[in-house]
C-alpha cells in the first residue's frame, strides 16, 4: 500500500545498510573461523540468516536485543579469564593496542564483534530486505537496529568475561571517562558476573602531549570505580599503562613520555 511504501520509504539520519553487506559477513565469518580453528564448527550462512531474521519485516527503530539472541547463540564463543579489554572513548588506541600486543582481546577481535564492526544495516517494515539508502542513527531512537545489536554483543561478551576485566579509558578526552549512557557503564559493568570476574582494572590513558584531565583520582573515575564497586566488583586504576604508552611513543619517539629515564 501506499502507506506501506511511505514507512519503507521514511528517510532516516544515518546512513544506509553498507553496500556488499552480506559479502562482508560472509567474507570476514569464514576468515575468522579459518584464522581461529580453536572456535569450533561456525555456520556462517545460518549467521546471516540470523542476522536478516532480526532485522527484515520490521521497523528499524523496534528491534529489541532479543532480537538478535539466535545470532548471538550461533556466534558463541569462549573467552579465556584474564583476556577481555573493554574501552570508553579510545576506539582507536584500543585497537592499535590488541593488534600490537595480541594479549587481550576487545569485543571487536572476538568472533561476534570482529563479523560487524563499523558495519551498517537495517531493515524495512514492509519488506524481506536491507534498506541501503538510510537506516536510524546511533541516537535517532533508542531501540534501533544498530544499537541494540552492540548492546546485545556487548552484554554477551561482559557476561563471559572471567578473571582480571581490564578498561582504555581516555585521560585527555572532556566530560569525564565514560558517559552516562556508555555501554561501558550501562550495559557492561552490570552484566558482568561477580562470582567469576576477580577485578576490573581501569587503564587512564593521557594523549602523550596531554592534557591530563582525567586520572584514577579525579571525579569521574571515582565516580565510575564506586559505580563498580556498588556492583559488587573488586576495582584497581592504572594511570598512563606503560605498554599503552609505548605503542603511542611510535609515531612521536622524541616526546619526554617516551624517554627511557623521565
Ligand atoms: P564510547 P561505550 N552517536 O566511546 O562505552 C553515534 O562512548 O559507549 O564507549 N555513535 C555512538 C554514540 C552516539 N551518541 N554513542 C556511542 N556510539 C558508538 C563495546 C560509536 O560507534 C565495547 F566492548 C562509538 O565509537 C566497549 O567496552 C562507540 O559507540 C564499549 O562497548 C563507543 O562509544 C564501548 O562503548
Amino acid at each position: 500500500t501506499a502507506n506501506q511504501r511511505k514507512e519503507d520509504t521514511h528517510i532516516w539520519k544515518g546512513q544506509g545498510t553498507t553496500q556488499n553487506l552480506q559479502d562482508i559477513v560472509l567474507g570476514r565469518c569464514y576468515n575468522y573461523v579459518t584464522m581461529n580453528p580453536g572456535i569450533g564448527k561456525k555456520n556462517c550462512d545460518a549467521i546471516w540468516q540470523a542476522l536478516t531474521g532480526a532485522v527484515y519485516k520490521k521497523n528499524p527503530c523496534n528491534i529489541t536485543q532479543e532480537d538478535y539472541k539466535p545470532l548471538a547463540d550461533l556466534a558463541l564463543q569462549t573467552i579465556p579469564c584474564n583476556k577481555t579489554l573493554l574501552w570508553s572513548k579510545t576506539n582507536s588506541l584500543v585497537h592499535r593496542y590488541t593488534k600490537a600486543s595480541q594479549d587481550l582481546l576487545t569485543l571487536e577481535d572476538t568472533f561476534l564483534g570482529s563479523m560487524f564492526d563499523s558495519l551498517m544495516w537495517c531493515g524495512m517494515s514492509y519488506s524481506s530486505e536491507m534498506n541501503y539508502d538510510s537506516c536510524p542513527a546511533w541516537n535517532e531512537c533508542d531501540n534501533n537496529a544498530i544499537s541494540a545489536f552492540w548492546k546485545m554483543a556487548s552484554a554477551t561478551f561482559a557476561k563471559a568475561s572471567c578473571g582480571v576485566v581490564n578498561v582504555m579509558l581516555n585521560g585527555s578526552a572532556d566530560g569525564g571517562v565514560a558517559r552516562k549512557e556508555s555501554i561501558l557503564r550501562t550495559v557492561e559493568v552490570p552484566s558482568m558476573n561477580v562470582n567469576a570476574v576477580s577485578e576490573v582494572r581501569l587503564w587512564i590513558i593521557d594523549d602523550l602531549e596531554g592534557p591530563d584531565k582525567n586520572s584514577c583520582d579525579t571525579e569521574s573515575a571515582v565516580e565510575l570505580k564506586d559505580y563498580i564497586e556498588q556492583h559488587k566488583l573488586p576495582f584497581s586504576c592504572i594511570d598512563n599503562y606503560r605498554p599503552v604508552q609505548l605503542l603511542q611513543c611510535i609515531e612521536t619517539p622524541d616526546l619526554p613520555a617516551c624517554k627511557l629515564c623521565k
